[in-house]
């Protein structure tokens, strides 16, 4: 196959579990923008998937989560973008430390702020992030990855 651009880039995307609820917020960037996406990032050099996700999430909204799984993963092209790109994208889920603690938006320029979303409601906000969407219209439940791999 022809080689039409740079390599492929590696995101984490990460569910943190509260309740039956996980954290969503309206992203601010080149790719996906004004949609609802889930905290992450890129995994960088030497870090593992749970490192990554540890991370993005501290990073992110200030939350410490622990119980750190592998969930599922995307192969998302989006040649519509501004910035056209590549990523394999690995999900990972979490717990809160303290099922206590509240989100705080720390990266504002990134995302309009971060709420608790019931999934698979219709409540949930759209438009979900593509990559999210595909999630979805699978029917994947990130309570229950253990029986969509
Ligand atoms: P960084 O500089 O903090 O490493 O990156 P970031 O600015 O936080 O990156 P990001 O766009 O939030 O995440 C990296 C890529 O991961 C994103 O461009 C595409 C991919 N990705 C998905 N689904 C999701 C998702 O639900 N949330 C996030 N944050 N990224 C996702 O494919
Ligand atoms: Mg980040
Ligand atoms: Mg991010």
């Amino acid at each position: 196959m022809e080689v039409r651009g740079p390599a492929p880039k590696v995101g984490v995307g990460v569910f943190v579990m509260k309740d039956k609820k996980t954290l969503l917020g309206k992203r601010r960037s080149s790719i996906g923008d004004s949609t609802f996406a889930l905290p992450g990032g890129h995994l960088e050099f030497g870090e593992s998937f749970e490192e990554c996700a540890l991370r993005e999430v501290k990073e992110e909204t200030g939350l410490d989560i622990n119980k750190i799984e592998f969930v599922t993963v995307t192969n998302s092209v989006f040649l519509d973008e501004p910035k056209p790109s590549h990523y394999i994208t690995i999900f990972m889920r979490g717990e809160l430390v303290d099922s206590q603690q509240e989100p705080r938006n720390l990266e504002p320029n990134k995302c309009d702020g971060w709420d608790w979303y019931k999934w698979g409601d219709e409540n949930i906000p759209k438009p979900l992030f593509k990559p999210l969407q595909i999630l979805v219209d699978r029917g994947f439940n990130p309570f229950a990855a253990e029986e969509n791999l």
